[in-house]
């Protein structure tokens, strides 16, 4: 059977995150649970233990000293969940803006292009509750990032995705990513397709959050204006070795111990 690894950062998710883990469960014996908490006030992360305690090995909790970002919440998450030897791992919201019901449709999706991601911005996808002008920004930032990098991927800021062990470590994602902050999303879009990865979007429904806090900010928005830029500067730099994507070696998800392009079964453009 295929493991994969559903990673959820948490910051003041304690309203939210027993019925997730329980409807992610339900989703079928392919999804463990790994919850980051950044020593949340609210006591998320001592609930987050007790669902561990009970739960054979299935939920998992890493505890960092506090609230470090996003970012570093996924990327240790991905150490974690690769040191453990899952073939597939997943990055997703504790607000229920990521429903579970689309994690065995973005796993098929990855188990063929190595990278899929829960889409709003392609048919059948789209975001419920938000105010006219939060789509409009949403939109925007998706279209500035993807026409300033040179992507193909619409939604550029979502955070629902799921990738292969083999992509991974091909694009040594855990070292390879900078950013901390909200560019993060954009930042692996931009490592995945640079590096010949073509990100299978999955159509998802996106509802606002109903429970908790909004983290996100203009302050945080206005960052990632500006990093887009500095992020497109260093394109050069974050080349691995251009593979160009075989689809059996993602199929095989996981198999690959090796960081090497070629061993995993990529073949390279510049030969
Ligand atoms: N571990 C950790 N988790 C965080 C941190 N910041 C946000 N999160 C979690 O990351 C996920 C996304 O954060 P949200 O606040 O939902 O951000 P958003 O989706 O852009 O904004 P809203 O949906 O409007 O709230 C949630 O599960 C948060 O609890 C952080 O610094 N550390
Ligand atoms: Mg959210």
């Amino acid at each position: 059977m295929v493991r994969s690894l559903v990673v959820i950062p948490t910051y003041n998710e304690r309203e939210n995150i027993s019925r997730l883990v329980e409807e992610i469960q339900q989703q079928g014996p392919h999804f463990d649970i790994l919850i980051v908490d950044d020593n949340s006030p609210d006591g998320t992360g001592e609930l987050a233990d007790e669902l561990a305690a009970n739960s054979n090995g299935r939920i998992q909790v890493l505890h960092r000293a506090g609230k470090l970002g996003l970012g570093t919440a996924y990327l240790d998450g991905f150490k974690y969940g690769l040191q453990k030897g899952y073939d597939y791992l997943f990055e997703m919201d504790a607000d229920f803006s990521h429903q579970p019901k689309y994690l065995p449709e973005l796993l098929a999706a990855a188990r063929t292009s190595g990278v899929a991601i829960g889409s709003r911005l392609v048919p059948g996808g789209g975001v419920t509750g938000w105010a006219w002008y939060r789509k409009l920004i949403s939109r925007g930032g998706s279209l500035y990032s993807r026409t300033v990098l040179g992507l193909k991927v619409h939604d550029c800021t979502g955070g629902f995705k799921c990738f292969s062990r083999a992509a991974l470590q091909i694009l040594n994602l855990p070292e390879q990513v900078r950013s901390t902050g909200y560019g993060f999303q954009i930042e692996v879009n931009s490592l995945c397709e640079w590096n010949g990865f073509k990100i299978t979007e999955v159509p998802i429904i996106f509802p606002d959050r109903t429970l908790g806090k909004s983290k996100m900010s203009s302050k945080i928005f206005l960052e990632a204006l500006v990093m887009v830029w500095k992020l497109r500067a260093t394109k050069a730099e974050r080349l691995v070795a251009s593979p160009t994507f075989d689809t059996q070696a993602a199929a095989d998800g996981g198999q690959f111990e090796s960081s090497s392009a070629a061993d995993a079964g990529f073949t390279t453009r510049r030969g």
